[in-house]
């Protein structure tokens, strides 16, 4: 069966690929191994949400339509984020990373296991994450809520790094 899937990039450290607009620009082709990705963003570059001391981040999200099951997904981002330099055992809570991809939504699935939270939490409240997905699903319905991403992204307060000055489209 067919799925449409979103996936959020983000980074903020070089990796093997290069700089994190090199990093998210390759990941996006390489998304297509696991199906079509059918529409993507531009890329943004947002000031981080948690700790101030790291670099800019790039972001961007990704339409996939794909076969594959969401945990088998989920295997083939964290592989990615492998081979793109992440260890997750270094990570420290929101702080800097050379790749992070975050399934944000899998058709209409709400779930929630011990490695996978659908929708993605977070995924209403950072402006980061729902102005590229607006920019690519406007009407797009998150599961439970009566919204549509545009509005979500509307409702958003233009407050610390939410505002929107802190998420520029950059190319
Ligand atoms: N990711 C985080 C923590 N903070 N801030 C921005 N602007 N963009 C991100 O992708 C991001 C973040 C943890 O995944
Ligand atoms: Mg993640
Ligand atoms: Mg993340």
């Amino acid at each position: 069966m067919r799925h449409r899937a979103y996936i959020g990039l983000g980074a903020n450290l070089p990796s093997p690929a290069g700089s994190p607009e090199e990093t998210l620009r390759l990941a996006i082709e390489e998304l297509s191994a696991a199906g079509q990705v059918t529409a993507h963003s531009h890329l943004y570059r947002t000031e981080p949400v948690g700790p101030e001391s790291q670099p800019t981040f790039v972001n961007a999200v990704a339409q996939l339509e794909t076969e594959m099951e969401p945990e088998p997904l989920l295997e083939f981002l964290l592989a990615m984020e492998r081979r793109y330099g992440r260890d997750r055992s270094l990570d420290s809570s929101k702080g800097p990373r050379t790749l992070d991809l975050d399934l944000l939504l899998f058709d209409e699935l709400v779930l929630q296991t011990e490695k996978l939270t659908l929708p993605h939490p977070g995924l209403t409240e950072r402006r980061f994450v729902l102005a590229p997905l607006a920019e690519i699903a406007p009407e797009l319905r998150v599961p439970e809520l009566r919204a549509a991403v545009r509005e979500l992204l509307s409702a958003l307060p233009d407050k610390g790094s939410n505002r929107r000055a802190a998420v520029r489209r950059i190319e």
